[in-house]
């Protein structure tokens, strides 16, 4: 069925840190409508996508008219007629009307609008819901990633590690996983108030942002929370980790940099670091271990810490040439898919494609400025990428995104099953 793009709309809309991000309505000639909110990251790679923001006085800086104004201009005069269902049609004609590799002449933030609200207007044109109109392959529910405790760009750096989360590896249904989940999160703040430090808080994507005396004490809260829910570590529950190590590497010196515990290392230190982390903890996945141009690094990270999933976040960027070439190389065996970081959801996919067929695991993330739309727990779904990173159980926009798989888990009833990754016991 074909059902050309008619008119858009775009706006200035709010991210969940206040800051200004595209909105846009896509409305088809049979009148489906798709709507979208683009995310935005603060612990940005330097490969990643690049944002149009209007610099100047307006929200520091953060303005994003200029970006309103191509969604409404130049991006919609390329994507106008154009068959709403045939998604790679509209995001090829995005890419184009753009002309740069990191769609920054028209703002990927633009793109990524379009890309996603038609998306959203083919799945109405179709009467399907969004996760079925996105995939037609074997679809799962996503393992859930859980952030617990923050540090590093989304909590001040009161921590030099940014994300200590949790994975309900013991969970049988999608339900159970985030209420496992809850109950680490309810009593690692016990802890922290109980140890004396700060809990009231909460960090960008809803965790705590503690100042803890060392990164490992982060990890011994989560043990001593594991206990005191009476979950058993590994069995019930396991813990990932977002080193983000591009944001504290600095190139001039060489050196990776940990200021909250007056620190430096080397690359091999900093593997050293996380293999001995590996060796007390219940580990099953490490993001970032290095920086994002620390090749070398990461191949040794790769050969010390292989049994564990190692997730190429900035290093990937969601490109499937940087993908390609982590698989060419041997580098990593998971990587973050976030639509953001690329600028369209053909690509984005196209990425978990190259991730799959070679064997790679594939993480589906929000971002750390998120909005209370949640298409992307259907693309998790639709896209089966067995794995989802949302931040905290709290925060309206992540709760949005586990609502969501939520209510799918409900109304699929046993036609789904809980996605088992590696570490899992999965395949
Ligand atoms: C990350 C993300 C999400 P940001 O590093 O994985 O946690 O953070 O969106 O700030 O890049
Ligand atoms: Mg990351």
């Amino acid at each position: 069925m074909s059902d050309p793009i008619a008119s858009i709309t775009a706006f200035e809309a709010l991210d969940s840190r206040g800051r200004p991000t595209v909105g846009c309505t896509v409305v088809t000639r049979a009148g489906a409508r798709g709507r979208a909110i683009v995310p935005s990251g603060a612990s940005t790679g330097s490969h990643e996508a690049r944002e149009l923001r209007d610099g100047g006085e307006r929200y520091g800086g953060y303005g994003v008219r200029r970006a309103v104004a191509n969604v409404e201009g130049e991006l919609f005069d390329a994507v106008r007629g154009i068959d709403v269902t045939d998604q790679g049609a509209v995001d090829r004609a995005l890419r184009q009307a753009d002309g740069t590799p990191d769609g920054g002449r028209l703002g990927a933030n633009a793109i990524l609008a379009i890309s996603v609200a038609a998306a959203e207007a083919a799945a109405t044109t179709r009467g399907l819901p969004l996760y079925a109109a996105v995939g037609d392959g074997p679809r799962t529910l996503p393992m859930p990633m859980i952030n617990v405790i923050s540090g590093g760009a989304h909590a001040a750096r009161s921590l030099d590690v940014q994300d200590f989360l949790v994975v309900p590896v013991g969970a049988s249904t999608f339900a159970e996983a985030i209420e496992t989940v809850s109950r680490v999160r309810a009593a690692t703040g016990e802890v922290l108030r109980d140890g004396g430090a700060t809990w009231a808080l909460v960090a960008d994507e809803g965790g705590y942002g503690p100042l803890l005396s060392s990164n490992r004490a982060a990890l011994e809260v989560l043990m001593t929370a594991c206990e005191r829910a009476r979950l058993l570590p590994g069995d019930d529950i396991a813990i990932a980790i977002d080193v983000a190590a591009t944001q504290f590497h600095s190139p001039a010196e060489d050196a990776y940099l940990w200021d909250a515990e007056d620190r430096r290392f080397r690359s091999d230190e900093l593997v050293d670091e996380l293999v001995a982390w590996a060796a007390d903890f219940p580990i099953v996945s490490i993001e970032d271990a290095l920086a994002e141009d620390d090749w070398d690094g990461w191949r040794m990270a790769t050969e010390r810490l292989g049994g564990i999933q190692l997730l190429g976040d900035d290093l990937f960027v969601t490109s499937p040439d940087r993908l390609r070439r982590g698989i060419a190389e041997g580098v990593a065996n998971a990587v973050l898919v976030k639509p953001n970081q690329i600028g369209t959801l053909s690509e984005a996919r196209e990425v978990v494609g190259i991730a799959h067929a070679a064997g790679y695991a594939t993480v589906l993330s929000a971002r750390s400025g998120e909005t209370e739309d949640h298409w992307l727990a259907d693309l998790a779904i639709g896209w089966n990428t067995g794995q989802l990173k949302i931040g905290s159980t709290m925060r309206s926009e992540r709760t949005a995104k586990w609502n969501r798989v939520l209510e799918i888990e409900r109304e699929l009833g046993g036609e789904i099953a809980l996605a088992r990754p590696a570490f899992a016991g999965g395949s």
